[in-house]
């Protein structure tokens, strides 16, 4: 059951305080117990997994503590694309109840699977989240992730139903009826990806609706990188505060990790998932506070339990004390997936990085990243569309404009880029996860 408790003069929610707010000790002793049983859980049940730690020269009596982590082998998506589809299952199938899935654009699906405990530990996360954002029986929460084989739908669905919130599974699309819903249910809650919050917000303001005209009071956005400049955009068009949410298919879904209200950061939620930093080129674990890959060991998934997986996000933790009271490790907003990294050049960038620059200047996110190579040599193109208010036909201010968006991506990545300002609205929305970058050096 959700409890509340005064904090100075703010009143933070938890779902579950005694776990949320525990000691380090309580911790320690939580992830001792549950990490213990899980490297025998697999030892026992996942022979893929065994052999990883035979040939390591390990057997579970080799792990006596959190401490002993770094002696268990990593996983990888290659691991899982070699035991696809059941090498890794933890649980007989008949004990599973279902699968959920990612897109597969960059190689085979990843299928995860889940017995009712894996479902229920699962949207207690997202019942964490929906939570910490302020959400109770009270709310309105409308579910604009997609449902089906992507997670998004799902996870927050079954955690808004947790929380007590009245849920309205609209699914990703049709934003119009989107916003008919929002402003007819009364939505206090938005949950989707932060791009197609923009988009939402957008075709609000075209509809004549301000800030003030919508009920929501609050969005939990995640499944994919986006700035803080983006957040700020977010939260002035709809009036609302937007939380950040983090997780992957592999540990389950969204709820890996919540934004609370102090906004600097997801909490971990490292009773079920504990987090780790490595050096992605040596594996060697990197002290708090260093930028790495996160690793995750799920501490008590049964069906497809993950140990040490390597997410490719690039990120760094921290144990900092948080104003809302929480104790769970704090993870910062992932740079961007290792793999999405742009090396231009010889130099890496974030599409994030670019999006920043934008922003900073009063674009909105609607942009586009072109790199291919000419003469042995790679190019970046940035398209960005000029909001209504800046649209011109005057080449001289457009060329001004185009000038100072390249000198600001100069002096943030340090390569010179060539950016082209495009009418607004000619780059496709997106309702899922947006596609920032087409690199024509692949095909
Ligand atoms: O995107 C799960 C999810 C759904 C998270 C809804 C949050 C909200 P996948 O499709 O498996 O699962 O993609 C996982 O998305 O490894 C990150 O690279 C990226 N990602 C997820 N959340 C965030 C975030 C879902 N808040 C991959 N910030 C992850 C940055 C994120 N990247």
């Amino acid at each position: 059951m959700p409890a509340g408790s005064r904090k100075g003069n703010t009143m933070e929610r938890y779902y579950q305080q005694d776990v949320e707010c525990a000691s380090p000790e309580k911790m320690r002793e939580i992830q001792n117990e549950k990490l213990l049983k899980q490297v025998k859980h697999v030892w026992d049940h996942v022979p893929y997994y065994r052999k990883k730690m035979e040939a390591k020269g390990i057997t579970p009596d080799d792990i006596h503590s959190i401490d002993d982590i770094g002696k268990l082998p990593f996983l990888s998506k290659a691991d899982l694309r070699e035991a696809y589809p059941y090498g890794l299952l933890g649980k007989p199938l008949k004990e599973c109840v279902r699968i959920q899935s990612t897109s597969g654009t960059t190689g085979k699906r990843v299928v995860a699977f889940y017995t009712q405990h894996d479902i229920d530990l699962w949207e207690d996360c997202c019942a964490r989240a929906i939570t910490a954002a302020g959400g109770t029986d009270e709310d309105v929460c409308q579910v604009s992730y997609g449902y089906g084989l992507f997670t998004g739908g799902p996870g927050l669905n079954g955690g808004s139903h947790k929380v007590g919130c009245l849920t309205i599974p609209t699914s990703s699309g049709n934003t119009d009826r989107q916003i008919m819903f929002i402003n007819d249910l009364k939505a206090t809650i938005l949950c989707c990806t932060p791009s197609y919050a923009a988009y939402l917000a957008e075709r609000m303001k075209e509809m004549g609706l301000g800030p003030d005209d919508i009920p929501l009071k609050a969005g939990i956005f995640g499944a994919e990188a986006w700035s803080e400049e983006m957040r700020q955009d977010i939260q002035n068009n709809l009036g609302i505060k937007a939380y950040d949410i983090y997780g992957l298919t592999e540990l389950s879904g969204p709820g890996v990790s919540f934004e609370c209200s102090e906004q600097s950061g997801m909490h971990v939620n490292e009773d079920h998932f504990l987090p780790e930093i490595i050096d992605p080129d040596t594996e060697e674990v990197l002290p708090l506070g260093s930028e790495g890959e996160l690793v995750f060991t799920a501490l008590d998934k049964e069906a497809f339990p993950m140990i040490r997986y390597r997410t490719r996000d690039i990120c760094c933790l921290s144990r900092e004390k948080c104003s809302c009271g929480r104790t769970l490790i704090k993870m910062k907003k992932p740079k961007g997936r290792s793999d999405d990294m742009l090396i231009i050049r010889g130099v890496n960038v974030f599409p994030s990085q670019i999006e920043t620059v934008l922003l900073n200047q009063g674009y909105a996110a609607n942009y586009q990243i072109i790199v291919g190579r000419v003469n042995n040599t790679d190019t970046l193109d940035v398209h960005v569309e000029m909001t209504p208010e800046m649209f011109t036909d005057n080449l001289g201010e457009i060329n001004k404009r185009q000038r100072d968006l390249a000198d600001g991506l100069k002096s943030m990545l340090g390569i010179k880029a060539k950016v082209t300002l495009v009418v607004p609205k000619s780059i496709t929305r997106s309702e899922g996860k947006a596609v920032r970058v087409i690199d024509n050096r692949k095909i």
